[in-house]
């Protein structure tokens, strides 16, 4: 079965993310599939490309898959992590990604949505961006991404909470586009990625990277990277992390001891 769906309509790539029994959870292998279906689409030359979920769906995508996680003391979030390069592949791909989002939203999947250039979602759209929930000690490079389209403040509130945010509070607050009805949703964003087909391709090429380069550049000193990198193998060395994935395997509340 795939894992990820792919076409092209007219100058636009629609890539549909298709494995619903899991909730869409962010797996290894569906991320392959998506970078490889993310790459077919540059060699299509669409104009933009839509990443959905399938029509309907009560969760747009579950976040990592937790089955995955590593619990032997290794970096639960390392550079070569499929949800990092997922990630790098949709800020470097050469024309904009529209995430189109029906359902809930959760943990890295939050960080997948807002990866996207550009993020439409219906009213009953919610956003769960959940490390603490399972003592997850989520990477620097995510956290400085998920900053560009989340104020500090939202993000501090969804990371110490771990509770799921409106589409309506996520609008107001500036991180997403839009909020359609769902029966409007296709049409709206249809439009929308046809009104991209009508500018410059090069422009917007060279604009996308310009952003990307310029809204990552905060300084931090190695020392400073260092002693971040220092905290986080605390964190994903410590019993709370291996606590945090054993209590979603078994689904109950996690007991977090601060140990
Ligand atoms: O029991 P089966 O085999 O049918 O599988 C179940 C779930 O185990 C599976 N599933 C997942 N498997 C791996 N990783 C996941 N994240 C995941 N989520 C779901 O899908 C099957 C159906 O799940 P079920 O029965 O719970 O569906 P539901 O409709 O009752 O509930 C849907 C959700 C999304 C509310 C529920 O599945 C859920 O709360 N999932 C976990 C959401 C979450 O905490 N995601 C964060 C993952 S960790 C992550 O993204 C980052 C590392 S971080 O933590 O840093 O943000």
């Amino acid at each position: 079965m795939q894992l990820v769906l792919r076409q092209v309509q007219d100058r636009t790539g629609i890539v549909s993310l298709n494995h619903a029994a899991k909730r869409n959870a962010l797996s290894r292998n569906l991320i392959e599939e998506l970078i490889g279906a993310l790459s077919e689409m540059k060699a299509a030359s669409v104009r933009s490309v839509i990443l959905r979920a399938e029509p309907g769906a009560a969760v747009w995508s579950a976040g990592h898959d937790v089955t995955e996680l590593p619990t032997s003391g290794r970096d639960p979030l390392s550079y070569d992590d499929p949800l990092r390069r997922v990630v790098r592949s949709i800020e470097l791909l050469p024309m904009p990604v529209i995430a189109m989002i029906e359902g809930s939203v959760w943990g890295g999947a939050c960080e997948l949505a807002m990866t996207c250039d550009l993020t439409i979602a219906t009213p009953e759209v919610t956003f769960a961006f959940t490390p603490t929930r399972l003592g997850v000690p989520y990477n620097t490079a995510g956290i400085v991404n998920m900053m560009k389209s989340i104020g500090v403040p939202l993000l501090k509130e969804m990371l110490f909470t771990a509770r799921p945010i409106s589409a309506e509070r996520a609008l107001r607050l500036g991180m997403i586009n839009d909020v359609v009805p769902s029966d409007e949703l296709e049409g709206f964003t249809g439009q929308l990625a046809d009104q991209i087909a009508e500018t410059s391709p090069m422009c917007v090429t060279l604009m996308k990277e310009e952003l990307r380069i310029l809204s990552k550049s905060r300084p931090m000193s190695a020392e400073t990277f260092e002693r971040l990198q220092g905290q986080r193998r605390h964190v994903y060395d410590s019993r709370d992390y291996r606590e945090g994935i054993q209590s979603f395997l078994e689904k109950r509340r996690p007991e977090f001891t601060g140990e």
